[in-house]
């Protein structure tokens, strides 16, 4: 069906809208998504990307080996390689990333407790945290989260997904994934942790 037609039959009300950008979700209405950007299972690993390495300008700075995850808490600074994140207790989460654009697809994530690493830096257990990535400008280089996503047990710095070493495109080398949260607020490329002042 061409595209206009089709506009013009369902009179392009929102409601329509939405809820062919909802059906991304199910593969049994996969071929009405029209209107929606991404395609469930484009992208490497299964998963589709919002924005790549490539658009965010990190392809540089994300495959340094100078990279460092720096974490700041009331306790102090402390400073991660990729390895050393490796080497710390890993928790495995089955979580979905869920687009405001209107796809969602769950994946099994591994990575490194975010508390365990605020633990680490001595960050009080209700303080703000504020996240920041590697890409320089963009709406979505940074998050802030409440204490209660912040240590809650499945809230990762991922270093992997479905098995596999995050693709510089999912956020490679650390992103964040917490349960609940919209997509847009899962950070790629993470470069900074941090406790916010009381
Ligand atoms: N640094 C950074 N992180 C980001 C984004 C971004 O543009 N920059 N996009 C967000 C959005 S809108 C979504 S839906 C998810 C998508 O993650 P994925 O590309 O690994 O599927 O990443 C989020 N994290
Ligand atoms: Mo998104």
């Amino acid at each position: 069906m061409r595209r206009r037609a089709f506009l013009a039959g369902v009179g392009a009300s929102a409601a329509a809208l939405v809820a062919l950008t909802a059906g991304q979700s199910f593969d049994a209405l996969a071929p009405f998504n029209l209107f929606a950007p991404r395609v469930k299972g484009q992208g490497p690993q299964a998963l589709p990307v919002n924005r790549t390495a490539a658009q965010a300008g990190v392809t540089e700075t994300a495959r340094d080996t100078a990279w460092r995850l720096e974490v700041r808490g009331t306790g102090g600074r402390r400073h991660y390689t990729r390895d050393e994140l490796a080497r710390l207790p890993q928790t495995e989460a089955v979580l979905p990333i869920a687009c405001v654009e209107g796809w969602s697809t769950r994946a099994h994530w591994r990575g490194v407790r975010l508390g365990d690493l605020l633990e680490h830096a001595g960050a009080a257990r209700t303080s703000t945290i504020r996240l920041e990535s590697l890409q320089s400008r963009g709406p979505y280089r940074a998050t802030t989260m409440p204490p209660h996503v912040a240590w809650d047990p499945l809230t990762l710095v991922a270093l992997e997904v479905n098995g596999a070493v995050l693709d510089l495109d999912h956020g490679y080398p650390a992103r964040i994934i917490a349960p609940g949260r919209p997509g847009v607020l899962q950070t790629k490329w993470l470069a900074t942790i941090e406790e916010l002042p009381a």
